[in-house]
């Protein structure tokens, strides 16, 4: 039977092994496409196109128009929450994400809006979920997705993207149950948001916890595994047949314990984990990964190589091709042509 629940993405996190895994790429809509270049110029900002259905859609769709991906990825931003919850937003050309006033303490979390009001901004979000339920191919299914309350955290504590996290970190040491709270507050406020594009259309939804990496064990249970149990749990409650897909990138042998203890249908390997530790370690659970996305910069020999060496490794265990991080501005259009020949063959 044809249809997005019998898409070889869905079959595969639902515990199917197949001889030719499905391809999507984190980041596949984006600024190595000219096609994306052109309607973010027309859109004005980043923002603007997050927030129009219309053109959200259209650069959703982009990239399974060019290359015939076997799932789509609705096109926002994990910081679109924050943003919901009150924090003022903007991407400046060449500098990244800025977030303000920063939340950096307990007091800063009562100027936070209400989650119950995070439908005001997010709306044009679940609309353009609805609409890309209706456009996409009936064998591409939707994947929505979330920022980890972790990961966002530190976003919020900043006001922008660090190397290191720094000021999250220091937050959670002088005051574990100020940060507690906040962690909290978005581990609520992200089950609602996951809800809503769930009832709005998306077929699988992602937790992208970028950040897991930079968290110490016991740290990494409180932070990083607790909020992502309650938040599969939740949604499983109301939804079990959709899938939940976790990244904790940057998590090492914490996989194991990831993978085990959230619930989660599947996780995404970052470009370091070695694959035959992972087959071993993370049964029980689908496989996405972890092709360095470098080689869309530099092309072949070693992108075919290195894609059908991934291939091959996970060959028998349920496993999703996608890259071990998103695909960068400079990688080359006709590289991901390549490495779509080398994994269907
Ligand atoms: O056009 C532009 O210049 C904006 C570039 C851009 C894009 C295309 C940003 C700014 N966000 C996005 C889209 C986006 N972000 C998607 C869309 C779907 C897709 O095609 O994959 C997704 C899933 C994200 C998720 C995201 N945003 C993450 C988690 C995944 C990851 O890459 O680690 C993070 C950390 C962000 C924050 C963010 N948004 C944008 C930038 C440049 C950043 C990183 C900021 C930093 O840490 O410095």
């Amino acid at each position: 039977v044809a249809g997005a629940g019998n898409s070889k993405l869905l079959r595969v996190l639902r515990g199917e092994a197949l001889e030719v895994p499905p391809v999507w790429m984190m980041r596949q809509a984006g600024r190595y496409l000219p096609e994306y270049r052109e309607l973010r110029a027309r859109a004005g900002s980043f923002l603007d196109l997050c927030y129009t259905p219309e053109l959200a859609e259209e650069v959703t769709l982009q990239p399974i128009r060019r290359f015939g991906l076997d799932a789509a990825i609705l096109f926002a931003d994990i910081l679109l929450l924050p943003h919901a919850l009150g924090q003022e937003l903007s991407f400046s050309e060449g500098e990244g994400p800025r977030l303000a006033p920063v939340v950096a303490d307990r007091q800063a979390l009562g100027r936070l809006r209400p989650i119950d009001e995070m439908r005001e901004t997010l709306a044009p979000v679940y609309e353009t979920v609805r609409r890309l339920a209706r456009s996409l191919p009936a064998d591409v299914p939707l994947i929505g997705f979330a920022g980890a309350p972790w990961t966002v955290a530190s976003y919020m504590v900043a006001g922008q993207g660090t190397a290191d996290q720094g000021p999250a970190r220091c937050w959670m040491y002088r005051d574990a149950e100020g940060f507690e709270r906040l962690i909290e507050l978005l581990t609520e406020a992200t089950i609602v948001y996951l809800a809503a594009q769930i009832e709005a259309g998306a077929q699988a939804v992602m937790l992208f916890d970028s950040w897991a990496g930079s968290l110490p064990p016991e740290r990494f249970v409180r932070y990083v595994i607790e909020p992502a149990r309650r938040i599969t749990a939740a949604l499983a409650r109301a939804w079990p047949q959709v899938p939940v897909i976790g990244f904790p990138r940057g998590a090492g042998v914490m996989y194991e314990v990831f993978a085990h203890e959230t619930g989660m249908a599947a996780v995404a390997l970052d470009t370091a984990v070695p694959l035959d530790w992972a087959r071993r370690a993370l049964r029980g659970v689908a496989l996405q990964g972890n092709l360095d996305p470098m080689v869309l910069v530099t092309g072949d020999p070693e992108l075919s190589r290195m894609a059908r060496r991934i291939v091959e490794a996970l060959r028998g265990v349920p496993h999703v091709f996608n890259l071990g991080h998103g695909i960068t501005p400079d990688a080359d259009p006709r590289n991901v042509e390549l490495l779509l020949r080398a994994v269907r063959g």
